[in-house]
């Protein structure tokens, strides 16, 4: 059968601006569900291509000539996924939906396509493709080795693509309030150190320049992790920098931290969140304030390229506390700042919280994207909170911080934060009309009554 899988992207991820970004931010780097199942179905017989909408405009000629799309789910892009979906229907095709979205909403997918896989599709991909499950709705069950589980094949992908995407784990043993992928992928299960290097050389040889470990937190197991980077160090294996999220506490291991930099694991990126302890309690984050402040200095003083992440608009916190966690981002000299707004998943505890409450504002969920202010502040409005995104963007990516970008990283990354500074005080300017539908609700919205 000829199948394709499509990975869609929102109508403001997909504007000139929002590819032009990507361009700046990081090279093109796919999601993996889709390589995964592709390499699957392909290998039991099938015809596979795989497309990602985010860096290119689908050749709908091309995706149209499969027999069978199955489209993956975001939240931000499911408007887009039904919208494909409901048209791919119209041309007669077979559509079946999965991904993030659709496990927690499989009852508003199913309204668009023929069947809905929840969860991870792995076990249940091919015979949904092949016609004998066929009930309406069905769910994936995790597989428990995910060693058996085939590695992505990028051969697979029909857009431009320069970094290998990879997973070496599922989950997290964490739980925090609104964290949507510990959910998703539960329990938490980990690849051998052996397949994960297998990994890394075959990505290697296929010519990649770049890896990224995508797993919610790559040093959850201390002991693994670094096994696999004295495996990558003695075979001669490292990339020259590669990019993994992992938890704050690697600091205490100084053996780990110097293993990772010596294996290629340069880029870290951590959920700092915030600087109040009151916030980090409330998430369930289980770390202090002082050890989160040591830490993360602890990094950037021991090499590390610290990309610090913190949540905007949790609760607790006031614009001065925002203000504080930025500037202490500054003075540590991270290698760059994420700022993600609060952003309540469906099928998070934080979501139920908020409905219950009457905060949320929309559920138009094309918004959902951690960029736009979706729910009711405490502490301020969502209009406040929405500029308050953009200047600790600008506060951080000043134009001042160009120089100290190029003392301590060099001429590559100094030009890559020259991109950052322009983006972040230019991009605002985009005036697409989801853009400009956005902003007219925002600005409706009234102080919190609560
Ligand atoms: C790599 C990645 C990216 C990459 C590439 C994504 C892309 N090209 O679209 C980049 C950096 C570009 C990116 C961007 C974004 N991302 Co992202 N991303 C990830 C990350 C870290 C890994 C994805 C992955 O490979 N997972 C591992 C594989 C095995 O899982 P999977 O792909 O989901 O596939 C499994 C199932 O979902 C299912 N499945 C998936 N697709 C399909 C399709 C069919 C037909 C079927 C049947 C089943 C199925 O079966 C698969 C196998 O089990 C995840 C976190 C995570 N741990 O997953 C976040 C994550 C998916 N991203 C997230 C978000 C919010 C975004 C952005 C909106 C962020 C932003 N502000 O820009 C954008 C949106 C991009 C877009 N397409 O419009 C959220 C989504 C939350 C949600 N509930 O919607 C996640 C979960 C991170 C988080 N914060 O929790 N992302
Ligand atoms: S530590 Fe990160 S990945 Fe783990 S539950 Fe919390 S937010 Fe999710």
């Amino acid at each position: 059968m000829k199948v394709a899988v499509v990975s869609p992207a929102s109508d403001l991820h997909r504007t000139v601006l929002y590819r032009l970004g990507h361009l700046i931010y990081e090279p093109s780097n796919p999601i993996t569900g889709p390589l995964i199942l592709g390499k699957i179905l392909a290998d039991a017989g099938h015809s596979v291509d795989v497309y990602e909408e985010l860096y290119r405009d689908l050749p709908m000629h091309k995706v149209l000539q499969a027999d069978v799309i199955g489209i993956s789910t975001m939240t931000s892009t499911a408007p887009r996924a039904y919208a494909l979906a409901d048209y791919f229907r119209s041309k007669g095709k077979r559509v079946i939906i999965g991904g993030f979205h659709a496990s927690v909403m499989p009852d508003e997918a199913k309204k668009h396509c023929d069947q809905v896989i929840v969860g991870e599709a792995e076990s249940v991909i091919t015979a949904v493709i092949e016609g004998t499950l066929t009930n309406p709705v069905i769910r994936g069950e995790p597989m428990a080795d995910i060693d058996s589980i085939p590695l992505p094949d990028f051969s697979l992908l029909r857009s431009p693509v320069k970094s290998a995407n990879f997973i070496t784990s599922r989950g997290c043993p964490n739980c925090c309030s609104f964290c949507t992928t510990s959910r998703m992928f539960h329990p938490y299960r980990e690849m051998s150190p052996e397949k994960v290097v297998e990994a890394i050389g075959r990505f290697r040889a296929q010519g990649f320049s770049r890896v990224n470990i995508q797993d919610d937190n790559f040093t959850a197991n201390k002991v693994r992790t670094k096994r696999i980077c004295r495996m990558l160090i003695d075979r001669n294996l490292a990339f020259r920098e590669t990019f993994f999220f992992g938890r704050i506490d690697v600091a205490d291991d100084k053996e780990l931290v110097d293993l990772l930099k010596r294996a290629g694991f340069r880029i870290i990126l951590v959920g700092m969140e915030s600087t109040n302890q009151k916030s980090l309690d409330a998430i369930d984050k289980k770390q202090s304030v002082g050890s989160v402040r040591e830490n993360a200095r602890r990094l950037t003083c021991l090499g590390m390229k610290l990309s610090a992440s913190i949540i905007l608009g949790l609760d607790d916190d006031t614009k001065e506390d925002v203000a504080r966690t930025v500037d202490f981002c500054r003075s540590i000299n991270a290698y760059s700042l994420q700022p993600p707004i609060l952003t309540p998943y469906p099928g998070t505890r934080l979501f139920e919280k908020l409905r219950n409450e009457g905060r949320i504002l929309t559920e138009a969920w094309e918004y959902y994207d951690m960029m736009h202010v979706i729910f009711r502040p405490r502490t301020m409005t969502p209009f406040e909170l929405q500029q308050l995104f953009k200047w600790a963007l600008r506060r951080f990516y000043s134009f001042g911080s160009i120089f100290r970008v190029l003392r301590t990283w060099g001429l590559a990354d100094a030009v890559k934060r020259l991109g950052f500074a322009l983006a972040v005080r230019f991009g605002s300017i985009d005036m697409s009309a989801p853009e400009r539908k956005y902003r007219s609700l925002i600005k409706q919205s009234k102080t919190p009554d609560i």
